[in-house]
């Protein structure tokens, strides 16, 4: 990887996987690419263009430009959104993967990183440990994309050779950037009002277990598979990655130990809650553990106590 380009960048995953790859690679070597202005002012500081995903010229232009030679494809539609409007999150998500791989493989880009989700599984693929290789007939139309550009990613491969590397995240929390309208984004709103010692009001049960991951070991993740050797990969798209499951009380229970006066409520939103029944409680993660070394670094306790401290420092900092 020489010259990155990126989709999505001032979203959730792509403001950190911007400044991350800058760090590693250069800034001058990083193109950050969305249809928005950053909302971070740190992203300013490196390059940064206006593209639509929908726009296939104008990523043509922009590899020809700055010599791409490898994409981080994020831009997408989350769950809770996808729901609201399925037809622009089919345009968007499907689309616009489309449009990414189908220029990439006109191009001199040797490598692109297409993310999937635990969204792509659905609620008759085993949800305890679910393996790498199962049923996916997700009911959400987030889900519904994400295993369409999955069998894009693979497809474009076999057929055209276009490098597309993947892996399932699961929920990811973070601090830098807001997410936009998911289902796992919960975590991050309770962890917030509990160190803002606001009440929070929960849309999920308090039993709902999920699959979640702390943004380092995303980015570790994402940067891992597509600076693995390719030699090595036997499913090279799509790969199960996960580092903790927890529920709406686990997380409660964690950050009432640091903060005793902590106070939850539950209002079940349906529509999140199907999606989250649907979602597997925890995947099973050996694929990539032994195609290509990945590992987790951080679990509930060590995630929980780390965004505290940043959490903290920002509501100090406005
Ligand atoms: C969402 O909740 O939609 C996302 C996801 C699990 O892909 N965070």
């Amino acid at each position: 990887m020489t010259m990155i380009l990126i989709t999505g960048a001032s979203g959730q995953i792509g403001t950190d996987l911007t400044l991350e790859l800058r760090r590693r690679y250069g800034d001058r070597n990083v193109v950050a690419t969305d249809v928005r202005h950053p909302r971070n002012p740190e992203m300013e500081q490196g390059l940064y263009e206006f593209l639509d995903v929908m726009d296939p010229e104008g990523l043509r232009l922009l590899i020809e430009q700055y010599n791409v030679d490898t994409i981080f494809h994020l831009a997408a539609i989350l769950s809770a959104v996808a729901e609201r409007t399925p037809v622009r999150a089919w345009q968007v998500n499907t689309w616009g993967t489309v449009n990414v791989l189908d220029t990439v493989r006109r191009t001199q880009v040797s490598r692109v990183f297409v993310p999937s989700s635990i969204a792509a599984f659905g609620p008759t693929t085993p949800l305890d440990k679910t393996p790498q290789d199962t049923i996916q007939r997700p009911n959400a139309m987030y889900g519904i994309t994400k295993v369409a550009t999955e069998l894009l990613g693979d497809y474009y491969y076999e057929k055209f050779g276009v490098d597309c590397r993947g892996v399932r995240l699961p929920g990811i929390i973070s601090y830098k950037t807001p997410p936009g309208g998911g289902t796992t984004d919960y975590a991050i709103d309770m962890i917030a009002h509990a160190v803002r010692h606001e009440p929070y009001v929960c849309y999920l049960r308090a039993d709902t277990s999920l699959d979640m991951m702390y943004m380092p070991d995303a980015l570790h993740a994402c940067i891992g598979v597509m600076e693995a050797d390719g030699a090595k990969l036997r499913h090279r798209n799509a790969f199960n990655v996960t580092a903790m499951q927890f529920t709406p009380e686990q997380l409660a229970e964690k950050l009432t130990s640091h903060f005793p006066d902590f106070q939850w409520s539950i209002e079940v939103d349906p529509i999140r809650q199907a999606i989250a029944d649907s979602w597997p409680n925890s995947m099973d993660d050996s694929a990539a553990r032994k195609e290509w070394d990945w590992t987790p670094k951080y679990d509930l306790s060590a995630m929980t106590a780390d965004m505290i401290e940043h959490v903290s420092k920002q509501i100090h900092d406005e």
